[in-house]
Order: C-alpha cells, then sequence, then structure tokens
C-alpha cells in the first residue's frame, strides 16, 4: 500500500454509558506500539494528542446519561475530524463508541466538500441505531449510526454538517440489537449482516460487494471498529461483551481486504476499556487489526482470489 499521512487523534470519551475505563483507551493504544506498527509499514504518523470536549449549558435529561459532556464531545469531534481529514488519513483513538457521533458526521462533512459520497463500515455486535427516543438504557454509545444516518429523536444535538444515507452504511457482527433500534432500521436500507450470515457465507463474501459499491461511486469510507466486534475470548477488554463474536482471522480478513481495496479514508478504533483487559492482549489485537488494515502482511504475495 502506498504511504500515508496518518493522524492519531486521542478521544479520552467516557461519558457514552455508566462503566468507566474507555478514558484510558488512546494511552493504551500509544503503550501497544499503535505509531511504531504503522511507521515500520512506510506511513508517516502525527500525534494529535488528546482531545478533550466542547463546554456548553445543555441541560441533563431524564433517562439519558450524560447528555451535555456527550453532545461537548461531539461537537468538538466534528470539528476535528473535518481538520484531521485534510491533513490524512485520520485514526480515531476511542473512548467509547459515542465518539462516533462526532467523527463520522465530521469526515462526512469533509467528503460532501470533495463532492464524493461517505460510506460507513460498522463492525459491532450492536447497531448503535437507537435515538434519544428509543433508547432504553439512557447509554448514548448506542445512538452514533442513528444520528449520522440522519433518523430523528436527536433533539439538542447539532444539525448534521452531512449526512451519511443509510444504504452507504453496511454493519458487520451483529448479534445484540434492541427491539425499538431494530424497527428503525427496518424502515431504512442499512445493510446489517448478522453472525450466522458471517458463518453461513464467511465475511469476505458480505464486504465485498459493500466494497464494489464504495468503489464504484469513488466513495470515501470511514471504517468504526467496536472491541465487541470480536469474540470475548479474543477481545475481553469491553463492557458489552457479547459471546459467538467475530475471530482473530475473521476480523484480520475485513482488515486485509480493506488494505487491499484501498478505499479506507479514516478509522475509528472504540470501546477498549484497559481496566478490563489481560496483559494488554485486546488493546495489542486492536494495534495489529489496524496495522493489517494500512498494509502489514505476513508474506508479501498476492493470495490467490477464489472469487
Ligand atoms: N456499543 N443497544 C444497547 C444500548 O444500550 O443501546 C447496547 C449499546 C452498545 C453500544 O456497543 O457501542
Ligand atoms: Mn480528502
Ligand atoms: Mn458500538
Ligand atoms: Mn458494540
Amino acid at each position: 500500500m502506498p504511504s500515508r499521512h496518518i493522524v492519531l487523534v486521542g478521544a479520552p470519551l467516557d461519558c457514552g454509558k455508566a462503566r468507566k475505563g474507555c478514558l484510558m483507551g488512546p494511552d493504551a493504544y500509544r503503550i501497544a506500539g499503535i505509531s511504531r506498527a504503522l511507521t515500520d509499514l512506510g506511513h508517516e504518523v502525527s500525534d494529535l494528542g488528546n482531545l478533550s470536549p466542547d463546554s456548553n449549558d445543555i441541560p441533563e435529561r431524564e433517562g439519558l446519561v450524560n447528555l451535555s459532556e456527550t453532545i461537548g464531545w461531539t461537537t468538538a469531534l466534528m470539528r476535528t475530524a473535518q481538520e484531521a481529514m485534510q491533513q490524512g488519513l485520520p485514526i480515531f483513538l476511542g473512548g467509547d463508541h459515542a465518539l462516533s457521533l462526532g467523527t463520522v458526521p465530521g469526515v462526512a462533512a469533509h467528503a460532501a466538500q470533495e463532492g464524493r459520497p461517505q460510506f460507513v463500515l460498522w463492525l459491532d455486535a450492536h447497531s448503535d441505531f437507537n435515538t434519544l427516543e428509543t433508547t432504553t438504557s439512557g447509554n448514548l454509545h448506542g445512538t452514533p449510526l442513528a444520528y449520522a444516518t440522519g433518523q430523528s429523536g436527536f433533539d439538542g444535538f447539532p444539525d448534521l454538517p452531512a449526512i451519511v444515507p443509510p444504504g452507504q452504511t453496511c454493519i458487520i457482527g451483529l448479534r445484540s440489537v434492541d427491539l425499538p433500534e431494530r424497527a428503525l432500521m427496518e424502515q431504512t436500507d442499512v445493510r446489517g449482516y448478522d453472525m450466522r450470515a458471517i458463518d453461513e457465507s464467511g465475511v469476505a463474501a458480505l464486504l465485498m460487494p459493500f466494497l464494489e459499491d464504495v468503489a464504484k461511486a469513488g466513495g470515501a469510507l470511514h471504517v468504526s471498529l467496536d472491541v465487541d466486534f470480536l469474540d470475548p475470548t479474543h477481545a475481553p477488554a469491553v463492557g458489552t461483551t457479547v459471546p459467538g463474536g467475530a475471530t482473530v482471522r475473521e476480523a484480520h480478513l475485513v482488515m486485509e481486504l480493506l488494505c487491499d481495496s484501498g478505499l479506507m479514508t479514516s478509522l475509528d478504533l472504540v470501546e477498549l476499556n484497559p481496566m478490563l483487559d489481560e496483559r494488554g492482549r485486546t488493546a495489542h489485537l486492536m494495534v495489529d487489526l489496524a496495522a493489517s488494515a494500512l498494509g502489514r502482511r505476513i508474506f508479501d504475495r498476492p493470495t490467490p482470489r477464489l472469487m
């Protein structure tokens, strides 16, 4: 893969749910060697350090967890994502998945300025398609994909600088979807693939048609990788473990196919909770997956294509 300018953006937000620990995520990725892994691949890496949320005077709302702080992170990340896109390929080091309330609209605004359609690949056990109206947990890390695709029910959040049409998003890894978010998602043309689809078809058969659509449209592609996409036996450092997730090889294959496609323009690494890790293995696995998406291969010879 050609050498890229990669911009690391630390976003230690921990407001998207009650259990704390994701704020240590950006530093865990740094300690696990994310910069070195990427410079070893020939990329230039800059690290913008850790961001802080904007302040605002939005009142808290009954039944919603940390609304004001979450909106403060959303506005800060929307702005920073647009700036980072002008410099290179940003990797947003989370932080919980509420991070994507800012990153996805921010990168989409950049794509709109360039006249390119924005696509989103969501690798997650969950669809994160709740709104402020449908959430039963009140945890706003369960809402970013609904917000970014322009669903209503986000009173108090900023107007979107750009909407990602639901048909330009693809979720892979689903195995925990709330009934109201499922009902909302079913009214859209979001592509959602559950673990059964991976078991039956293999992950490549699900991913490749989506990548072909991105390529045909000349689109930008944002990838949002939630730790719980992976099976908890491989990636224990996450608060929302759901058994039956992707294997290490399935996750690497997604990343390797993304790399071959040359389409990825930005990446979120979210939901790592270092308090729950075992000797840093989840942080290292996430770094290895990012490296696979950006050119690491074991043996530098093309794989024969069966499809
Ligand atoms: N995540 N659907 C559940 C909720 O509380 O809305 C779980 C959300 C999980 C969010 O994994 O990023
Ligand atoms: Mn650009
Ligand atoms: Mn998620
Ligand atoms: Mn999840």
